[in-house]
């Protein structure tokens, strides 16, 4: 350990795990970008690179009979919940072997077994559907509802009737805001009046506003709001504060950002950050060299098997692109 380092990592070989999910949920991001330039992509893509960090922080501390609402850049979502990576690849290649039959894309993907209920393309839909699946855990199992959506999503009316609602019934709900500071091409300052936190706070909800950077600080954030969660408190909320490396959608080149914002926010990078704590406390670089090996080979095979993969059946790819 360098002599300028504390430990913060509580659990070396937990964080070797989320490293290996981050490296792969950002170069998942990078092929399916790779595949959309070349047209293998059907409809729309909206990437999580840069904002990884969040969506392996806050399911590391999900269990089984949780339940997630994501959004249409859901894709770390997914993969952080376990969802099969190949499965996620085939889908956005519009294949019969998706973890949709290759019928939902980028945008709608659902996987009950993985315990994502939705990802939705609704600005704050996923707030409403976690709503209703805490309502129903409530009932049932005694699992928590949770959603992520964007800063954007802030300023939707259903947020507040969904808030409003989960703390008066004390619904088992967790909240993440991730917000990277835009909503499609929008600097979220332009259209957000006061503190994102203020509002749950306003309704007694506790808030807390983290650096969504680092993967163990959205972690012990996460854990306390889950820790009043389950114990019957209603719900709690985190906002991550992060950035999306790349344009909203598809080919939007982001042109609308301040020159040196990106570069800032990648000095930063949640990947980078947690390699270099890792390291400090211990981690051999060999093994970290490893399992980048390891990410690196996953995903090629991936591309290779994504691309033989069928179609849904009768159609053939022109078709399926009209
Ligand atoms: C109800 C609704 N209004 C508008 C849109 C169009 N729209 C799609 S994404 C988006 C921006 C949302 O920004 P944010 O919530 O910050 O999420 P981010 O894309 O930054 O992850 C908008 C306005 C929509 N999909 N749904
Ligand atoms: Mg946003």
């Amino acid at each position: 350990m360098s002599e300028t380092s504390t430990r913060v990592l509580d659990d070396l070989e937990l964080y070797g795990v989320i490293y290996r999910q981050m490296l792969l949920i950002r170069g998942f991001e990078d092929l399916v970008q790779s595949l959309f330039l070349k047209g293998e992509v059907y409809g729309t893509t909206h990437l999580y690179s840069g904002q990884e960090a969040v969506a392996t922080g806050v399911a590391s501390l999900l269990e089984g009979r949780d339940r997630v609402a994501a959004t249409y850049r859901g894709h770390g979502h997914a993969l952080a919940l376990g969802v099969d990576p190949q499965a996620l690849l085939d889908e956005m290649l519009g294949r019969a072997t998706g973890v949709n039959g290759g019928r939902a894309g980028s945008m709608n993907v659902t996987s009950p077994a993985d315990r994502l209920i939705g990802s939705f393309g609704i600005v704050g839909g996923s707030i409403a559907a976690a709503t209703g699946a805490a309502l129903a855990l409530k009932r049932t199992t005694g699992g928590i509802g949770v959603a992520y959506f964007g800063d954007g999503a802030m300023n939707q009316g259903y947020v507040f009737e969904c808030l409003n609602f989960a703390q008066v019934l004390k619904l088992p709900l967790l909240l993440v805001c991730e917000n990277n500071r835009y909503g499609e091409y929008t600097p979220f300052e332009a259209v957000t009046a006061g503190e994102i936190r203020g509002r749950p706070e306003s309704m007694g909800v506790p808030a807390e506003t983290v650096d969504g950077m680092s993967v163990w600080t959205v972690r012990a954030a996460a854990a306390r709001a889950i820790a009043h969660v389950r114990a019957g408190n209603g719900p709690a909320f985190v906002e991550a504060l992060t950035y999306r490396y790349v344009g909203h959608s598809r080919s939007d080149p982001g042109a609308y950002r301040p020159e040196g914002e990106l570069a800032e926010w990648r000095a930063r990078d949640p990947i980078v950050l947690l390699r270099t704590q890792l390291e400090d406390e211990g981690f051999a670089g060999s093994a970290l060299a490893a399992v980048e090996q390891e990410v690196s080979d996953q995903l090629e095979q991936m591309r290779e098997r994504g691309l033989a993969a069928p179609f849904p059946s009768g159609l053939t790819a022109t078709e399926f692109k009209d």
